[in-house]
């Protein structure tokens, strides 16, 4: 089946409506149809599935969660995990598409997909009780159910530096990359940001590119990856334990089939410390964030991470000056995510390769050939932005959804986002918002988050309709309670302490609150439970 779309549909009435076919739209489908046996329709401004895989085709993308659990679990299918094959312990992007699309053909989820469509307006009709959407196409559907699943980094930031359109050459956001590549051959590059997407896109243009100036506002602690070929025994390995693989990922705070340490970092010798740091660093991969279980709350505990991390940095990276430049020294371990480096920091000891301290001289304008910061002009024959998104909310704002009384999803959440579990909010009746803020979301390994919310929208669903009920709405005391819970868990955390997109703080002028839960997604699934064992307490239903 190909994918279809495009074509104006002028009314259409439907059970549910879910907005984007990545992980999360692609098994709501599934659970809605086929479990439900919901009419469902589909709406993706992309002309296929994938969401964030789709569109972030930039050279060396890959998953920093490894391929084999970063996928539809057990839940989806039992057969599925058998039949596919990783090749790579982390899997790039092609790669991480093509499981998709064999998803979406496998279980004839085409067929309820509309591609190359946007939706610019979702509104709930309080007579009707039913959700208006209309696409930009000037389609019109109706539904019951509205379900964002537009991911939490769809809408990218372009920083609005002076003269950004005047450049001369060819730029490039990482987010929106071309489909048939770029050649930077024999070309000098400004990469802008040094985030998780910039480090693995940095080695591979240096590898083609004449020069690259890397201009860094923050430097990260870069974890190293440890991709490699996946063989024929570690297939077999994770294949004969899947079952226990799941289960672990539902039992952890991220989602990851490894469990954080039950110790302090500092309860430890210094030596055996050091070992137990190494020995995660060999592994690859966000091991290091799970061997002690202070290393979030507790700034000395923290440092010891941090130290570790900035002494691999000095063994990496050749010149002193420029390892001391890439280490962070203003924001503590973990409080913004660390990207995952395959080869980035021996990227500085190559002669085409010069770090720019953005921070100290700030990126004053972009000119017709290339850069201008407080202290110096570099000429440019193509600039990369890969300066991150508006994450989170962006998207969600982007839609246009407007519930009782006309009130804006964008008004309400004016000063930050108030919902219920993250996933509900008051005053939008039959609104479910797959990882939407304040739920674990981005803080976990997705696949698994996306799953506990589908299946929790799924049984949600069966226990009105098994009931006669149309409606469900958060109550704004649960909402409240909700919102405070959420605030009092972020400040046992250091997480506040960072300029990270996870705070907002990318974007001028959003507001700053941490917008994923910081519980973990263990409690959280805890919590969802109890929600739903106690006949969805906190919710009006109708
Ligand atoms: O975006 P970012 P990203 N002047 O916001 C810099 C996920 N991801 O696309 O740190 C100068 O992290 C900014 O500087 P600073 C992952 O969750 C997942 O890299 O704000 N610089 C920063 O260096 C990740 O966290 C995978 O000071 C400016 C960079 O641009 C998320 O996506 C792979 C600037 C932006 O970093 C976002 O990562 C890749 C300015 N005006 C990414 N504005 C997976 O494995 C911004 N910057 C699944």
């Amino acid at each position: 089946m190909q994918p279809t779309g495009g074509t104006n549909e002028t009314q259409e009435n439907c059970d549910a409506v879910v907005v984007g076919a990545g992980f999360s739209g692609l098994y709501m489908l599934h659970r809605l149809r086929d479990t439900l046996g919901l009419k469902t329709r589909v709406f993706d401004v992309a002309d296929d599935v994938g969401g964030t895989w789709y569109w972030n085709r930039y050279p060396g993308a890959r998953c920093d969660s490894e391929s084999y659990f970063y996928s539809f679990s057990d839940r989806l299918s039992e057969e599925l995990l058998q039949e596919w094959t990783w090749t790579e312990r982390f899997a790039a992007q092609p790669e991480i598409l093509s499981y998709l699309q064999h998803v979406a053909e496998r279980f004839d989820l085409y067929e309820d997909i509309r591609f190359r469509t946007q939706v610019v307006a979702a509104e709930y009709d309080e007579a009707a009780g039913r959700w208006t959407v209309r696409t930009g196409d000037g389609g019109r559907v109706t539904a019951t159910y509205l379900i964002t699943a537009v991911g939490c980094l769809s809408t990218t930031n372009l920083p609005d530096f002076p003269g950004r359109d005047a450049f001369g050459g060819p730029w490039y956001h990482t987010g929106l990359w071309p489909h048939e590549g770029v050649d930077f051959t024999g070309q000098t590059v400004a990469v802008i940001g040094t985030g998780a997407t910039g480090v693995q896109a940095i080695p591979e243009i240096a590898k083609q590119a004449a020069h690259v100036y890397v201009l860094q506002r923050t430097p990260n602690y870069d974890i190293a990856g440890g991709n490699r070929p996946m063989t024929a025994d570690d297939g077999r390995a994770i294949k004969d334990n899947y079952r226990e693989i799941w289960q672990t990922t539902r039992e952890t705070g991220f989602g990851f089939p490894y469990r954080t340490a039950e110790r302090t970092a500092l309860s430890v010798s210094d030596e055996e410390r050091h070992q137990i740091y190494a020995e995660a660093w060999q592994r690859g991969g966000f091991r290091i964030g799970t061997t002690f279980n202070d290393l979030l709350m507790d700034e000395d505990a923290n440092e010891t991470a941090a130290e570790f991390l900035r002494a691999r940095i000095r063994e990496q990276v050749h010149d002193s000056d420029v390892a001391e430049l890439l280490s962070p020294r203003d924001h503590p371990f973990f409080t913004k995510r660390p990207p995952l480096e395959n080869g980035y920091y021996e990227t500085f000891n190559r002669d085409n390769v010069t770090l720019v301290d953005v921070r100290r001289a700030p990126i004053q304008e972009i000119t017709a050939t290339g850069v201008r910061t407080a202290e110096a002009e570099y000429e440019v024959d193509t600039i990369v932005y890969a300066t991150g998104f508006d994450a989170m909310t962006g998207t969600l704002f982007k839609l246009g959804i407007r519930g009782r009384q006309g009130i804006g999803l964008q008004e309400k959440w004016a000063d930050g986002p108030s919902s219920y579990l993250g996933v509900t909010a008051n005053g939008f009746p039959n609104l479910f918002m797959i990882t939407g803020p304040q739920s674990p979301s981005v803080l976990t390994n997705m696949p698994v988050a996306i799953e506990q919310h589908v299946d929790w929208i799924t049984d949600c669903l069966r226990y009105l309709r098994d009931r006669g009920l149309d409606t469900i709405e958060p109550l704004p005391a649960a909402e409240q309670d909700w919102v405070d819970h959420h605030n009092e868990v972020t400040e046992t955390t250091l997480l506040p302490r960072a300029n990270s997109w996870w705070v907002g703080a990318n974007i001028p002028g959003k507001p700053r609150r941490l917008y994923p839960y910081v519980g973990g997604l263990d409690i959280y699934r805890q919590i969802c439970e109890q929600v739903a064992n106690r006949d969805y307490d906190g919710f009006a239903l109708g």
